[in-house]
């Protein structure tokens, strides 16, 4: 099992405070704390190793480059795929789902054609698939939510899959709701139809174990910065073959293998969709974020979230007035450590505010989620807590003080 006291030790910004209170960080959906390993390894590479990589033939940069090349085979190895030819850095997940959709979406998907996208994208796995329609001419349908449940409805996804989409892109954890889709499933009936399958892995790939080849998906995207790694770097997973007949859509350097006057060749995967210098420090430091996952595991990790989930929502269950958007806590496994909430009428800034001046970082808004937060929950703003591996029982405690100062506040029952 997880030792999580000597976990914290290993995060500096969880000894701080915050309005005076210790800081009790539950926004890691937005984004994670980082420990002293991922930070440390960003610092040494400019120390002691800064070069471009690719380039120089002196001792700094190959040592640059083999850096750089570790992290790669690290996130290949971590998501079970082929090997790092299929590995795409970009900037974070929202990145990775545009070259999908600007480079295979542009050459694919031709007028007329569907695209089928579910009711709890985030805008990220959203928006793409709506400029690419405009762009394409093409018909954008989504798989409705069962609104009893909280999960997709699967009979919506089947009377979708009959209109045989050319891509079904899905998120694999709801950033809102935290509701797991059976990808694996949804991924076998869209192949059926002739469907390529995008997963959306944000929410993820930083939590469960994440095998791509299991999965069955041809494209897998998610962000570095959410699973312990530095921002300003994201991965974009292909499978291999699929690569190898998309187009780039960034020109310039290091991107190709021969250029004359009016035309020029790629280079080999995964360099051909790597333009221009690299964010090598940022790769270096998401490399040493899954050496830490990794030591620790990522079933352990995924097995201590489901229990302070399961907890926290037992115990936000048994307060009036509170309401809980996303699955119960008696099904647990389909649930990850994401939980939306409102209390009485209380519009969910003035939560967020409330339990801010108690030291408590949470979200509040629509997620960027607007459809599902809107049209779906009815809400303008939900209120939303996020665990990761340093988040206690403890902690949560606090946050049962908070609401009760939300509610004395606000006058709620
Ligand atoms: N959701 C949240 O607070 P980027 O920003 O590109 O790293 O990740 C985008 C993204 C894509 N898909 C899902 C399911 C997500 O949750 C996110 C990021 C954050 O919920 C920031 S809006």
């Amino acid at each position: 099992m997880m030792d999580v006291k000597s976990i914290r030790k290993d995060f500096p910004i969880l000894s701080t405070k915050m309005n005076g209170k210790p800081l009790v960080y539950l926004d890691n959906a937005a984004t994670s704390q980082k420990p002293a390993s991922v930070i440390e390894r960003i610092s040494e590479y400019y120390r002691t190793y800064n070069a471009n990589i690719h380039r120089g033939i002196y001792k700094i940069a190959e040592e640059a480059t083999e850096e750089y090349i570790k992290s790669k085979n690290n996130v290949a190895k971590f998501i079970n795929a082929a090997g790092m030819e299929e590995i795409i850095y970009t900037k974070n997940t929202t990145e990775s789902i545009n070259l999908v959709a600007l480079s295979w979406g542009s050459a694919n998907i031709k007028k007329g054609d569907h695209i089928l996208i579910t009711e709890m994208e985030h805008h990220s796995n959203l928006v793409p698939w709506q400029l690419l329609a405009k762009r394409n001419g093409a018909i954008l349908d989504y798989v409705k939510l069962d609104k009893s449940r909280n999960h997709l409805d699967i009979g919506s996804l089947e009377e979708q899959l009959e209109k045989d989409p050319k891509i079904v892109a899905v998120t694999q954890v709801s950033n809102v709701l935290g509701t797991i889709n059976d990808v694996k499933s949804i991924s076998k009936k869209a192949h059926k139809h002739g469907a390529k399958v995008l997963v959306d892995g944000a929410q993820s790939a930083p939590h469960m174990p994440i095998d791509v080849k299991s999965i069955d998906c041809d494209f897998f995207a998610f962000s570095s910065h959410k699973m312990l790694g530095p921002t300003g770097i994201g991965v974009l997973y292909a499978k291999r073959e699929i690569l190898e007949g998309m187009s780039p859509i960034i020109g310039g350097g290091d991107m190709i293998s021969t250029v004359d006057y009016y035309s020029c060749t790629w280079n080999e995967l995964p360099w051909k969709f790597e333009a221009g210098t690299s964010n090598i420090a940022d790769a270096i430091g998401f490399g040493a974020a899954i050496d830490y996952l990794n030591k620790i595991g990522m079933e352990n990790i995924h097995s201590y979230e489901q229990g302070i989930t399961k907890y926290a929502l037992q115990e936000l269950s048994n307060i009036k007035n509170v309401k809980i958007f996303g699955p119960s806590y008696d099904e647990i496994k389909r649930r990850s450590g994401v939980i939306s909430f409102g209390i009485g009428n209380v519009h969910a800034h003035d939560i967020a505010q409330v339990f801010d001046s108690e030291g408590i970082a949470i979200r509040a808004g629509h997620h960027c989620a607007m459809p599902l937060v809107t049209n779906e929950l009815g809400q303008s703003a939900v209120a939303r807590m996020s665990f990761y591996i340093y988040n206690t029982k403890s902690e949560f405690e606090t946050v049962l003080n908070a609401i009760r100062k939300v509610k004395k506040i606000f006058m709620v029952d």
